[in-house]
């Protein structure tokens, strides 16, 4: 099974390269930014419980992001290869993330993360929420993401260094040149 977490920082690309690497491999999404704002919007339970952290740029709960993975690995056991877009976000759940995989008998191949510049990541969160409407894409809720990201999220890359699983892609380019090299990273992970 191709098992891959895709790493990052906000705006770094994860969504968009996302896209591609389902198509190409055939494994399943998920995006736990995504399941969050999908919670959100049809005002469920934990939906109500997170949607003020959400605005003000702050990362959501471990526990209830932990519930959303577990449920859904169980309920997607049958699939080719997961592709885990923004999660793990802090240490503990990605001592969490090999604690499920364990329990599921699975492995993770990869972790891929792109690397870019802050100032390119702003301009392209600025431009995204022309059109996004999220409230998260605004500057000084962007400014709290960043910070959450070098405070919380950025420790994520050492946990799987020091397990070897690390891969460092350039998310500079258009996003067929990181796509191809992501591609080219996976590809050589799997010869
Ligand atoms: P996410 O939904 O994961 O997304 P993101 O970090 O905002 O952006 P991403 O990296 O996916 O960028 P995209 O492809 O869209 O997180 C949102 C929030 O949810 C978090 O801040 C947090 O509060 C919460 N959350 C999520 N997971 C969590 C977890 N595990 N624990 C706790 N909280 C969690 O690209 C950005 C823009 O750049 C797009 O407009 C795109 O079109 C453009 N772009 C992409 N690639 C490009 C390229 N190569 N060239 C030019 N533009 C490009």
């Amino acid at each position: 099974m191709l098992n891959l977490v895709l790493f990052g920082p906000p705006g770094a690309g994860k969504g968009t390269q996302s896209e591609n690497l389902v198509k190409h491999y055939g494994i399943l999404h998920l995006s736990t930014g995504e399941v969050i704002r999908a919670e959100i919007a049809k005002q469920t339970k934990i939906g109500l419980q997170i949607q003020s952290v959400i605005e003000h740029g702050n990362l959501a709960p471990d526990n209830l992001v932990e519930e959303i993975i577990r449920n859904w690995i169980k309920e997607n056991r049958q699939a080719k290869g997961f592709l885990f877009d923004g999660y793990p976000r802090t240490e503990p759940q990605a001592e969490h993330l090999e604690d499920i995989l364990k329990d599921e008998n699975l492995k993770l191949t990869r972790m891929l993360s792109l690397e870019l510049p802050q100032d390119v990541l702003m301009q392209r969160l600025l431009e995204r929420g022309k059109i996004s409407g999220r409230s998260d894409d605004k500057e000084d809720v962007i400014l709290n993401r960043f910070k959450e990201y070098e405070e919380k999220t950025a420790a994520v890359a050492k946990f799987y260094q020091a397990k070897n699983l690390y891969s460092k892609i350039d998310g500079l380019g258009s996003v067929d040149e990181v796509f191809s090299r992501l591609k080219a990273e996976i590809d050589r992970c799997l010869d």
